[in-house]
């Protein structure tokens, strides 16, 4: 199986990540963790983004905040599809982050998810790896089952705690 590249900004930027880390071993993805700063380490970020194809990745995930421009660092130096996470920081609410990961010119595109949407960017990176693998796929289709399940669930609990009067 392919595997998912998760870059960070910087170890602050862990938190976000681990939980996109946590989607990827519940699916058994592989995948390798780097911190690969656009502006304090472009050479290492960009090294990586080179090779990574070569190296078997099929997707890679990028977070950053701030001027968070890590996403489209990586994209303008590969083909494969990189998702972009915009890690909120103390000031702006992570929209600075936000814009500068979304906001990309057109060729050169960074599926950027929700600030802080860490376990989205790994659904969307095993969607991507699911692709060209049937077994992956269907795990997916598991997990939204299951998903749907729980909600029902919740559901029917609130159900029978506020509609007691509404059968009568
Ligand atoms: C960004 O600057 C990083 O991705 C991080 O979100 C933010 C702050 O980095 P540190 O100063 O905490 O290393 O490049």
């Amino acid at each position: 199986m392919k595997k998912v590249g998760i870059v960070m900004g910087s170890d602050s930027d862990l938190p976000v990540v681990e939980k996109a880390i946590n989607v990827l071993e519940s699916f058994g993805v592989p995948f390798e963790v780097h911190v690969f700063s656009a502006h304090r380490t472009p050479e290492e970020a960009r090294a990586f983004a080179l090779s990574a194809k070569e190296n078997g990745f099929g997707a890679i995930i990028a977070a950053a905040g701030m001027a968070a421009h890590l996403a489209g660092a990586v994209a303008a130096n590969t083909t494969l599809p990189v998702i972009g996470i915009p890690c909120k920081s103390n000031t702006l609410d992570g929209v600075d982050a936000l814009l500068s990961t979304v906001q990309m010119p057109s060729g050169i595109p960074v599926a950027t998810v929700a600030i802080n949407g860490g376990a989205n960017a790994a659904f969307l990176s095993v969607e991507i790896l699911a692709v060209s693998d049937e077994a992956l796929a269907r795990k997916l289709a598991d997990q939204r089952k299951k998903a749907s399940q729980t909600v029902l669930q919740k559901n029917a609990a609130i159900e029978a705690k506020f509609n007691k009067n509404s059968e009568e």
